[in-house]
């Protein structure tokens, strides 16, 4: 039987089978995709195989992944974390007011999923408390990432539920970011009432130092679909990238590549730099360079302690 994992308590799984039961399985020792080190050996999202024997599930077989997400387990392991897998989207919620969001977090959370191979949507939210100021200010906004190529939509979940975003979510795994108060629970809720997402709360436990054991989660959308919940873990805006590879998740400096006149060019004071050259003619955008730069140096910058998904 098929079966996707919705749930992973370390050693034992809930899987929603494809007759629409959701049963708790094992997973068959040894059992292991080829080339991952990674503690967990099923992770939430993972499409797998499932045998029925004498009423006991057992896990038999994990399909390649499309994508996923990873954490060392420690800072100094080898060894890795997959929170999940499979992911087909990631929602950044974003304010320009009452939080405010800036382009150096968004610029994290998407350089973050790039490096992931997970596609993000970026949904302006709370407009009704913008002024002609800030409405400006988004409208640049839009213009810069929809450049890049990123969907972007905007919204006052208060107020109504644009038509397409809620269709975002049909049929598609999606994980929802953002700082905290940007309306991630407005909006889970909105999908799914009742849907109480516990990102918000254990992070900030989190950010006091307390451990969490808490485990990711898949939720099912009435609708189809489903949100992934991944309490405690601030799987995005860190990013785990060589600094000799950033370049290649900042979408407009990826199709420049290939110009720079150094194959191992890194885009700082390099001659012949073809992104250099482009952020001089303006077709690269400031706040973006100075995102690539503050990412390339390691700076993590103040608003790290509210990054989570
Ligand atoms: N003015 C306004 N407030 C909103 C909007 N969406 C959510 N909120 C409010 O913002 C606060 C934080 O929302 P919440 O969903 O808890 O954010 P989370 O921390 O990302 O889960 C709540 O008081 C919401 O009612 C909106 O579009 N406009
Ligand atoms: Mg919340
Ligand atoms: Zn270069």
């Amino acid at each position: 039987m098929n079966g996707r994992v919705l749930k992973s308590t370390g050693s034992n799984y809930e899987v929603l089978l494809e007759n629409g039961e959701v049963q708790d399985c094992r997973a068959r020792g040894k059992l292991r995709l080829k080339g991952y080190r990674s503690t967990n050996p099923v992770a939430v999202g993972d499409h797998v195989d499932v045998d029925e024997v004498e009423g006991e599930y057992v896990i038999t077989n994990i399909h390649t992944r499309d994508n996923h997400l990873i954490r060392k387990a420690t800072n100094l392991s080898k060894e890795s974390h997959i929170i999940a897998a499979n992911v087909d989207q990631l929602i950044l919620l974003i304010t320009l007011k009452s939080p405010n969001t800036s382009c150096g977090f968004m610029d994290r959370v998407l350089v973050s999923a790039e490096s992931y191979h997970i596609p993000s949507v970026l949904v302006f939210n709370k407009i009704d408390v913008l002024d002609e100021h800030d409405m400006q200010r988004l409208e640049d906004l839009i213009v810069l990432y929809r450049g890049l190529g990123y969907t972007c939509m905007s919204a006052s979940l208060l107020e109504d539920v644009p038509k397409e975003l809620i269709a975002l979510f049909k049929n598609k795994v999606s994980l929802l970011s953002g700082h905290s108060g940007v309306g991630k629970s407005t909006l889970a809720n909105i999908l799914q009432p009742g849907l109480d997402l516990k990102t918000a709360e254990v992070s900030s436990s989190f950010n006091k130092g307390k451990h969490t054991t808490t485990f990711a989660q898949m939720y099912p959308l009435a609708d189809g679909g489903f949100i992934v919940d991944t309490p405690g873990i601030k799987g995005f805006g860190v990013v785990e990238v060589e600094p000799k590879e950033l370049s290649h998740y900042f979408l407009e400096m990826r199709e420049l590549l290939p110009e720079c006149k150094f194959n191992d060019c890194q885009h700082i004071i390099e001659p012949g730099c073809a992104v250099l050259k482009a952020l001089g003619q303006g077709k690269i955008a400031e706040s973006r360079y100075a995102s690539y730069l503050s990412i390339y140096r390691g700076e993590e910058g103040p608003y790290r302690k509210d990054i989570y998904v």
